[in-house]
């Protein structure tokens, strides 16, 4: 069968509703449809979710859709990987044991049609995360996690929906800051192409990059909030498309 790997990160989706959402949700499952449609494989390089918190018994309703539809992926035969996020990192069993997906807690290391792969959402790599890296550690430590749960999932999504909020006022950043970060990125990705790896793949950056160095590639694989970017491996080379605006068969 033929090789068909998309890469998707930096959804953000919502636990509320709006048109913005909405329109979202909508090229979200589209897209999902075609990758169905061909049993591909996926792999979401972090952020699918604006803020994701397990539970033992209830899981968050505005995801639904978007769960079922990894569900019936898994079902038809597509193969989904899950790399945690700074968003969502929160997971427990149930992505794996309910829609059959691999969860993969950080980076991960993989060889596709003889080409290895480097992929990791990219939070914590720019020289100015140092405060978030403190904050990484504490955010995932076990005792924070079973106090957090302890609070009543309404009020949970609520405050998650104010920090969100406030976080994303922060990322408005200017373009000198954004240019930085995307030098940064670029280093780091040289690095790991150094190390021996052929295809470096990130999210994180909301900047969608096709960088060529040696004989590897740094891909950033942008966000579905203003881009609709996505990476796509046909086995022999790695794209970075562009949903519906490009249609696949003119992009590729
Ligand atoms: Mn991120």
């Amino acid at each position: 069968m033929a090789t068909q790997i998309y890469f998707i990160s930096d959804i953000h989706l919502h636990c509320y509703y709006s048109e913005s959402e909405k329109r979202k949700q909508a090229a979200l499952l589209d897209f999902l449809d075609q990758v169905k449609a061909q049993k591909a494989t996926l792999y979401i390089v972090g952020d699918l979710f604006d803020f994701w918190f397990e539970y033992k018994y209830v899981i968050p309703r505005h995801f639904f859709r978007i769960l079922r539809q990894l569900q019936e992926m898994v079902d038809a035969g597509c193969e989904i990987h899950v790399l945690a996020g700074n968003h969502d990192y929160w997971f427990e069993s149930f992505i794996t044991v309910e829609l059959g997906v691999q969860f993969h807690p950080s980076s991960m290391k993989t060889t596709i049609a003889g080409k290895s792969f480097f992929i990791y959402h990219g939070d914590g790599i720019l020289r100015r995360d140092r405060g978030y890296r403190l904050m990484k550690r504490i955010l995932r430590n076990r005792l924070f996690i079973f106090l957090f749960r302890l609070i009543h999932p309404d009020i949970a999504f609520k405050i998650a929906k104010a920090v969100s909020g406030k976080s994303r006022h922060l990322t408005l950043r200017d373009p000198d800051l954004i240019e930085q970060e995307r030098k940064e990125l670029i280093q780091y990705g040289e690095k790991i192409i150094d190390q021996g790896f052929d295809v470096v793949v990130t999210g994180h950056f909301h900047l969608p990059t096709d960088h060529r160095y040696k004989n590897g590639q740094l891909i950033n694989l942008g966000d579905w909030i203003r881009y609709f970017s996505f990476g796509y491996f046909d086995g022999h080379a790695m794209r970075l498309c562009y949903w519906k605006r490009q249609t696949l068969k003119t992009s590729l």
